[in-house]
């Protein structure tokens, strides 16, 4: 069965733009209700760990570099079949093959600064949100 939480950052790029309130609006224009958020920055430490599957990937020095470059909002969401749809939401990785409507089609920049993070499985949202929060901050 489909879990019912997924974990979302809104990355440097779409903070540094002025871009929380309308991402926040569509996420919740979608169905999604926000158990945890939160104002914060990465540190290098933390987006190693964070993006540890792809360390070994050519570009995770500029990734890691990126996501501690500034603040991001980070937050856990709640929907039914939640990873999937967040996913849907957001669209593909890469923004010019975005379907259109997409938050990353409308906010992302380039495949790097892509402007959002949704997880990619029941089990990765609930490693991910609490990397990011204590229980006490899950409402
Ligand atoms: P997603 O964020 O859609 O789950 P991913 O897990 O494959 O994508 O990659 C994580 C992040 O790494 C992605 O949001 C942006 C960056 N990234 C992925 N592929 C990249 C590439 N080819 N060049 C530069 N950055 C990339
Ligand atoms: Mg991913």
């Amino acid at each position: 069965m489909a879990g019912n939480r997924t974990f979302t950052m809104i990355k440097p790029d779409a903070v540094k733009n002025g871009h929380i309130g309308a991402i926040l609006e569509q996420i919740n224009a979608s169905g999604f209700r926000i158990v945890a958020m939160k104002l914060t920055q990465m540190t290098k430490r933390d987006a190693e760990t964070f993006y540890g599957v792809h360390s070994e990937r050519p570009f995770f020095g500029e990734l890691v570099e990126f996501m501690t470059s500034g603040p991001i909002v980070a937050a856990i969401l709640e929907k039914d079949n939640a990873v999937e749809d967040f996913r849907t939401l957001i669209g593909a990785t890469n923004p010019a093959e975005a379907a259109e409507g997409t938050i990353r089609k409308k906010y992302a920049t380039s495949i790097g600064e892509n402007a959002v993070h949704g997880s990619d499985s029941d089990e990765n949202a609930k490693i991910e949100g609490d990397f990011h929060f204590a229980g006490r901050e899950m409402f």
